[in-house]
């Protein structure tokens, strides 16, 4: 899944794609990469960002979005916003994916009116403004699997088949460096839900704390942070660098030990 930040502030790219033309030329990119996906999202979750009036996050998703959908390929909206969520399955969008986990109702009514749409459903808690004061836990990896096992729930009793979703423990959401490692290394934990987990580890200030790089130089952490993902289950990569992940994959795919009875 390539990110498409279509926004002056994301952590990591703010700005690299700050009109439609240079944001469509980038998602061709990633495609020509070999993204799977595109996640396009016009409003910033870093800690501390902004918060964005619907109107505007529209009219920076709007263009891309229709570009998106006329080339045919999956494409999903990271947004908040049930009002943008609905407008996006309107435009064509095949997933919606929530930081906020479906938690608002009406965000929930949207997913449940469309027959078809994905969701990922990420956990945090708080707002990207309260976030970091929200971090603590008694067991994070118990707490993240519960939390996201209600979630699976209530969507299912708002009508939405499972097979519709996919699951995110929210990598730098609410969470301390030390309880991101924890969550990563028991990543198979979330698993036993039974759904395909999703992960972003992309650039995240973990990936810095635990090298000490600056959020421009952390692509080989972010590369040894999806190869983990991946080694423990998780079954898609949210990433900003697309060649450089599929490289990294397709190099491990080919050299991770196998089971033994495998040919
Ligand atoms: N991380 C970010 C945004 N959306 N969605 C999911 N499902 N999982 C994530 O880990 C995730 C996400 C933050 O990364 P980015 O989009 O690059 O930055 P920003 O939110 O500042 O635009």
């Amino acid at each position: 899944m390539g990110v498409v930040n279509l926004t002056p502030d994301s952590f990591s790219d703010g700005g690299a794609c700050s009109t439609p033309q240079l944001a469509t030329r980038h998602a061709e990119r990633m495609l020509r990469e070999g993204a799977d996906i595109l996640d396009l999202g016009a409003e910033s979750t870093r800690p501390g960002a902004a918060e964005v009036m619907a109107q505007d996050e529209w009219a920076r998703l709007a263009p891309v979005l229709a570009e998106a959908v006329r080339w045919g390929v999956p494409v999903s909206v990271d947004s908040q916003k049930p009002e943008v969520m609905q407008r996006a399955l309107e435009a064509g969008a095949d997933i919606l994916n929530d930081v906020q986990g479906f938690c608002a109702l009406d965000a929930q009514r949207v997913l449940a009116g469309h027959a078809t749409a994905g969701a990922c459903v990420m956990h945090m808690r708080g707002t990207p403004q309260t976030m970091q004061q929200l971090t603590q836990y008694d067991d994070v990896v118990e707490e993240v699997k519960t939390v996201l096992g209600e979630r699976v729930n209530v969507l299912e009793g708002q009508g939405i088949a499972r097979h519709r979703l996919v699951l995110d423990p929210g990598f730098g959401f609410a969470k301390s460096p030390m309880q991101n490692v924890a969550l990563a290394r028991h990543l198979p934990v979330l698993a036993e839900l039974g759904l395909p987990v999703l992960v972003g580890w992309s650039r995240k200030s973990t990936v810095g704390w635990l090298t000490g790089r600056a959020v421009s130089d952390r692509l080989a952490g972010s590369l040894a942070a999806a190869l983990a993902a991946v080694q423990a289950g998780a079954k898609i990569l949210r990433v900003h660098d697309v060649q450089a992940t599929k490289d990294a994959l397709q190099v491990w795919a080919a050299m991770a030990p196998q089971d033994p009875r495998t040919p």
